[in-house]
């Protein structure tokens, strides 16, 4: 019956949701819950759907693939994986009575049949999402955890005893271990001329922005996804923090406040003539780099080759008298910045050379362990890596 609009509202036959990704590849999956059967016969012109048995079928006029009837409530197609079949298909499904849904809206045992109970369906969901390597043996180790803890919850109700029997620590390290399902924002930040850019293209491994020695070359933020030994991190390379006249540069420079502000993991980076930028939070990391611009401390080559912990860009306490003379002058001219509140925070965690590669791994690891410690990946505790986990009937 046509509504206000005029628009003919159809009965709902089944939710349909895809399992694959949006990115064109060679066949997708498409999950439909509900009154399957309609909506193949229409669909396929097939009239016969034993459970479990695939059949090569066409798709309407639009394609063919393979389709599945799982349950009698659920089924998969097979399509092939081009963006214009993929919508041509929705589209006609649509038609069909079938709506469109996100993998959240519809139960995790609807979309995953072959998961023993529900924790189990939970933890694939998670799996079918995760961004990080290190997620996938830790969430697939999650349903027995919660099962020893609680009875699967069902759908659809409220809080159960999932969430009360959680401590407050428990409820800390998931939100930690969460980074591992959607990334986390990691900003590096500094004023002009450091090596940002240097820095964030050689970890991306292409160039995400122009590396250039002259101060301000960078405006706008940029950014790229990357995986840092198995943390996979957006990460974001930010204009010079400095003063300045020119109202598209300041903007910029407000802009990237702002990503500071909202950054899981904030990292400053010095060089042996620049201090450390003025920013308006206190950063977690704190880099000096071009050390292969520093005499070496062993007297053995620019930035030290040797073996000591310094030049192989581990954790220092003692900053080089180059340094040392940074930290003075750091401390003075971020008194005086306009940007923002200062911080006392002379001396460097890590020492690195973006261009030679000193010390990238150390900080990549480093980079790693503040944002999912290495402690939580070892815990044998429950991680509630999905909200629903804690609901019950
Ligand atoms: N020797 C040496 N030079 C470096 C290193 N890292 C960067 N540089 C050089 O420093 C200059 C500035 O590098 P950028 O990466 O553009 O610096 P930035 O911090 O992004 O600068 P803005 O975009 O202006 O804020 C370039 O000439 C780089 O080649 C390093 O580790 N060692
Ligand atoms: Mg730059």
């Amino acid at each position: 019956m046509p509504d206000r609009d005029g628009i003919l509202r159809r009965q709902c036959l089944c939710r349909m949701v895809p399992a694959t990704s949006k990115q064109p590849g060679a066949i997708a999956i498409l999950q439909l819950v509900g009154d399957v059967e309609t909506v193949l016969k229409s669909l396929t012109g097939v009239v016969n759907w034993p459970l479990g048995r695939a059949r090569l079928v066409r798709f309407d006029d639009i394609d063919e693939g393979l389709a599945v009837r799982l349950s009698h409530d659920l089924a998969q197609l097979m399509p092939h994986s081009g963006p214009r079949i993929l919508q041509r298909l929705t589209e006609r499904m649509i038609e069909l009575g079938v709506q469109p849904a996100a993998p959240h809206e519809l139960p995790a045992e609807s979309v995953y049949p072959e998961a023993a109970d529900r924790y189990e369906a939970l933890a694939l969901a998670a799996v079918a999402r995760a961004a990080s390597p290190l997620a996938i043996d830790l969430l697939l180790d999650q349903p027995p955890r919660w099962r020893r803890q609680a009875p699967p919850p069902a759908q659809g109700g409220g809080r159960g005893e999932g969430r009360a029997s959680l401590s407050e620590e428990d409820l800390a390290r998931s939100r930690r271990l969460n980074h591992l399902i959607d990334p986390p924002i990691v900003v590096v930040a500094g004023v002009p001329n450091v090596g940002k850019s240097t820095l964030s293209n050689a970890l991306l491994g292409r160039s995400m922005s122009i590396a250039a020695d002259v101060p301000g070359t960078t405006r706008d933020y940029t950014s790229g996804r990357i995986e840092l030994a198995g943390l996979v991190v957006d990460w974001y390379d930010t204009p010079g923090m400095r003063d300045t006249s020119d109202p598209i540069e300041s903007k910029a420079i407000d802009l990237a406040r702002q990503l500071i502000e909202r950054a899981d993991l904030l990292i400053a980076m010095k060089d042996h003539e620049h201090d450390w930028p003025t920013l308006p939070r206190r950063p977690d990391l704190r880099i000096l780099n071009k050390i292969d611009l520093l005499p070496s401390p062993s007297g053995r080559g620019a930035g030290g080759e040797g073996n000591s912990p310094a030049s192989r860009g581990l954790l220092v306490s003692e900053p080089s008298p180059l340094e040392r003379r940074g930290q003075g002058e750091g401390w003075h001219s971020a008194s005086r910045g306009a940007l923002g509140p200062s911080y006392p925070r002379p001396a460097a965690d890590l020492r690195i050379s973006a261009t030679h590669g000193t010390g990238i791994s150390d900080l990549v690891t480093a980079v790693r362990d503040r944002l999912v410690p290495p402690a939580d990946l070892a815990h044998s505790g429950r991680w509630l890596f999905d909200e629903r986990l804690t609901q019950s009937v």
